[in-house]
């Protein structure tokens, strides 16, 4: 009786959810797109679908292929050895090569033919200015927030020479090197005319690093700073990350209202060979988060963390903090089945003060099929919610799902982006 009472009230509202999940124009707060403006840096078609990293580590495991003899290949040859052994040796029924097939259905590309070379020749007419829009439009993203790192060499030179910016583009400040690397960031950092003492740094060397993040900020206009880091990050620390946070990050957050970006867990080349594909994941002790957000209640921290068994204490964290916005289910637990269990635990203990979902993608293309998937696992959850509690007898009107859901894609991080601490 229970269950049947249940379905009942179910439907009325489940269609309305689903589409309003489907459909609502979202911000994407983390990816690794650029401007169009970046040229060759913004990624997209077929082939760099195809030689995602997600898929070099997938296809390796059916490979006997000699590693180097992989990355002599040409970008085409590699996209071609993936597609035979992930699409047609084995049926492509992993989250990131079915990612593949939705973003071509979605195009109106017929995947069934299997034709590799017609779906090239497809790629070829597109001109990436439309196709930015297309995409957009396809994944029903209004936003894409970027990874801008100032320690990268093909990037930089753009920023530095300026360009006009497309305002469907935000900026992110990326600071893994300078806080994971000191060692070569600081003579780069000095290179580029920053006081900096790399052995010995004194006052004068984290004021010089705060005029560093001063500069870059204001130069891409970031909304936020961020670095990822490894599952054994403590703070605080007797080491140079934790100097460097104290004495210059936090500071620089601090006086002009952004948030810091962690994202801890990753354990970076656990397999060298397999380049970017070759990071790994790792529990973290979340006490370093839990230490940063009570020390610096001026602060702003945004979180996101890799490990499939740290997300409880983070939801717990985040309780506990309202300094602290959870978003995104971040690479390996970009996965449906995990989507799933994180979003009903983070809204069973949060309501809707969090972001579930960030595409990470590194090809435009992918928009598509990450949006396309996530969106329907957060309609399943909400659907399930909000039947729970129409059985109370609460009723939410469509204005009600319609605003809950504009937080949830990006609405939340927006104001915790903007508001003060
Ligand atoms: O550090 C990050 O921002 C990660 O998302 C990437 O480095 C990673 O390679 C990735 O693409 C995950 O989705
Ligand atoms: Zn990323």
């Amino acid at each position: 009786m229970k269950t049947i009472l249940a379905e009942a009230s179910r439907v009325p509202v489940a269609k309305q959810i689903e589409d309003i999940v489907m459909s609502t124009p979202l911000t994407d707060v983390h990816t690794h797109l650029y401007d169009p403006a970046f040229k060759d840096l913004l990624l997209w078609g077929i082939d760099d679908l195809l030689t995602y990293h997600y898929l070099i580590a997938e296809t390796f495991r059916y490979l006997d292929l000699p590693y180097e003899t992989f990355w002599a290949l040409s970008k085409t040859q590699q996209a071609d050895l993936i597609w035979n052994s992930l699409f047609l040796q084995h049926s492509p029924i992993s989250e990131a090569c079915r990612g593949v097939l939705t973003t071509l259905h979605a195009l109106g590309l017929d995947v069934k033919k299997r034709d590799l070379p017609a779906l090239r020749q497809w790629f070829a007419g597109q001109q990436v200015e439309t196709y930015v829009t297309r995409c957009m439009e396809l994944a029903g993203v209004r936003r894409i927030y970027m990874t801008n790192s100032p320690f990268d060499d093909l990037e930089r030179p753009v920023w530095e020479k300026g360009f006009q910016r497309d305002d469907r583009f935000a900026a992110a400040l990326r600071i893994d090197p300078l806080l994971l690397s000191w060692t070569e960031a600081a003579p780069r950092l000095a290179r580029w005319g920053f006081k900096v003492d790399p052995l010995v740094p004194s006052q004068e060397t984290f004021d010089e690093v705060r005029r560093f993040l001063t500069e870059w900020s204001r130069r891409i206009n970031a909304r936020y700073l961020m670095v990822s880091l490894s599952p054994d990050f403590q703070f605080p620390a007797q080491d140079i990350t934790s100097q460097l946070l104290e004495k210059a990050v936090l500071p620089h957050c601090r006086e002009h209202g952004l948030p810091l970006a962690l994202m801890p867990g990753v354990k970076r080349a656990v397999n060298p060979r397999l380049k970017l594909a070759g990071d790994g994941v790792g529990l973290t002790d979340l006490a370093a988060l839990q230490n940063l957000c009570a020390g610096f209640p001026d602060n702003k921290f945004a979180a996101t963390v890799l490990a499939r068994e740290n997300q409880h204490e983070l939801c717990v964290l985040a309780r506990k903090f309202r300094n602290l916005h959870i978003f995104g289910c971040w690479w390996f637990t970009n996965v449906p089945f995990l989507i799933d269990e994180m979003t009903r635990m983070r809204t069973e203990l949060l309501g809707l003060s969090f972001t579930p979902q960030h595409s990470d993608a590194r090809v435009l293309d992918q928009l598509i099929y990450k949006w396309q998937h996530s969106r329907r696992v957060i309609a399943e959850v909400l659907v399930d919610k909000y039947s729970a509690l129409s059985q109370t007898g609460w009723h939410v009107t469509r204005p009600e799902i319609e605003r809950d859901v504009q937080d949830l894609f990006g609405g939340a991080f927006e104001r915790f982006c903007q508001c003060p601490a």
